[in-house]
């Protein structure tokens, strides 16, 4: 389906330095570059949204986040091949359209549509591949008859399940004991105590035809998707066998990536389907994780629409490091809101000082698994220095357009355009 725009990236001065990530797997910082790569694109898979409702906060952070990645591998001189799904045909999602009396074809291309405006306004680099469940069906369908042929799958009352013993390293990316894979299977879509399973965390590949709700032919009959496979089945096709980089939020650790990258795995013998598994903290609200299921929802559209601008919903979330939790609070909007204004009015300041050592900070920061408050704390002391050049109160004033494109605000305003994705400008449509 349709990407988004994409916004400019200047250039900088020089090449950003290697990155090292947080992996989920070893639990400590790795590089994300695989020293063999060659020259051969960072092949980067981020799980999309399941599209019946709003993008909130914690959809924002976790894509933000692998914008991050696109943005510093991309400075560091890498090309980056990035894909993206849409959960475009999934429980929830007929529940919500059954719920509203709509069809649920419109809820998802609706949704969609806003995700992607607000993606663009955020100024998130599109995928180069963004790839709805019910356009890769047919990719989905080649995947599972695959699993077939291998003997890792087999059937209950119609149903196709996967064989997790397929997968001999089965468990390796949550490293989570039974138990608690169980118990998180049952809350997030599997069926552990179904009767029939050969093993209760096999996952569903093809669920069969069921009265009302949508389905496809396939040589295992009429059905849809289960959703683990959705995941691998895209990946694999536009990326490869083996991928750079599996992303997404924390709570698709268990079962998704472990599930998807076990498909994978036992149809190639690539192990593993990624070499760094990277997830992003939970956002919170009123106590709990944001979760359209709950309805603790901040939306991005909606701040957007009471005046919020776009450059401080990014820069609220960019105040938090990727793999914590933590609680959106209106405050975090008023306190990134206060820092766009002191940044605004330093890059206006005449005579700033000298930007290439906020180009080393900010580099290095962010190339140490994505430090985004260091980043920011190296911008802020920037800030500072050039607002104490300026001397008093005057240049506190916020309109900043036509700053001249050379010199040491110039270069301040595209790294932390580039880097941070964060337009310095203000009154230009569209960015500057
Ligand atoms: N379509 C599936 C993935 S294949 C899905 O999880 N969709 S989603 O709409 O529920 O979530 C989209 C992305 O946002 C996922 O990466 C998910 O992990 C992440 N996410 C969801 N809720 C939060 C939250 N509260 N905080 C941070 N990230 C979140
Ligand atoms: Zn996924």
């Amino acid at each position: 389906m349709q990407s988004w725009p994409a916004c400019p990236l200047p250039a900088l001065p020089g090449t950003g330095r290697p990155l090292r990530l947080l992996d989920t797997v070893t639990g400590r910082l790795e590089p994300a570059v695989d020293p063999a790569a060659g020259g051969r694109p960072f092949r980067m898979y981020v799980c999309g949204i399941t599209p019946y409702d709003a993008t909130h906060l914690g959809h924002a952070f976790t894509y933000l986040t692998f914008d991050l990645v696109n943005r510093v591998l991309r400075d560091g001189g890498h090309e980056v091949r990035y894909a993206q799904n849409v959960t475009d045909v999934d429980d929830p999602l007929l529940e919500r359209a059954e719920r509203d009396g709509v069809d649920w074809r419109q809820v998802a291309s609706r949704e969609t549509d806003l995700f992607r405006s607000d993606m663009a306004a955020l100024r998130v680099l599109p995928p180069d591949a963004y790839v709805g469940v019910v356009e890769a069906i047919p990719l989905i369908i080649e995947m599972v008859a695959e699993l077939a042929a291998a003997g890792a799958t087999y059937q209950v009352d119609g149903d196709v399940y996967f064989s997790v013993a397929a997968a001999p390293d089965f468990g390796y990316v949550s490293r989570l004991g039974q138990e608690q894979m169980r118990r998180l299977s049952a809350e997030r879509g599997g069926d552990p105590d179904r009767r029939g399973k050969k093993d209760p965390l096999d996952p569903l590949l093809w669920r069969v035809r069921r009265p009302g709700e949508p389905s496809w032919p396939s040589p295992f009959g009429p059905g849809r998707p289960g959703w683990h496979i959705e995941c691998a089945a895209i990946a694999r096709h536009h990326l490869g066998d083996v991928i750079d980089l599996q992303g997404g939020g924390s709570d698709l650790v268990f079962p998704h990536h472990e599930c998807s990258s076990a498909h994978a795995e036992a149809l190639t013998g690539h192990n593993p389907f990624a070499r760094r598994y990277v997830h992003t903290g939970m956002v919170g609200l009123d106590g709990h994780k944001m979760s359209k299921s709950r309805g603790n929802l901040e939306f991005v559209s909606r701040l957007l629409a009471h005046g919020a601008e776009p450059a401080a919903v990014r820069l609220a979330l960019l105040a938090h490091r990727h793999h914590e939790d933590w609680e959106w609070t209106p405050a975090e909007l008023s306190a990134a809101g206060h820092r766009l204004g002191r940044w605004r009015a330093a890059v206006a300041v005449p005579g700033a000082p000298d930007a290439m050592g906020l180009l080393a900070e900010v580099r290095a920061a962010l190339a140490e698994g994505l430090d985004t408050p260091a980043a920011l704390a190296a911008v802020d002391r920037w800030a500072d220095a050039a607002l104490a050049t300026a001397g008093p109160p005057a240049t506190h004033a916020s309109g900043t357009t036509g700053t001249p494109d050379t010199g040491p605000d110039a270069l301040a305003r595209r790294v932390v355009d580039t880097l941070l994705g964060v337009d310095l400008a203000v009154g230009e449509l569209g960015g500057g």
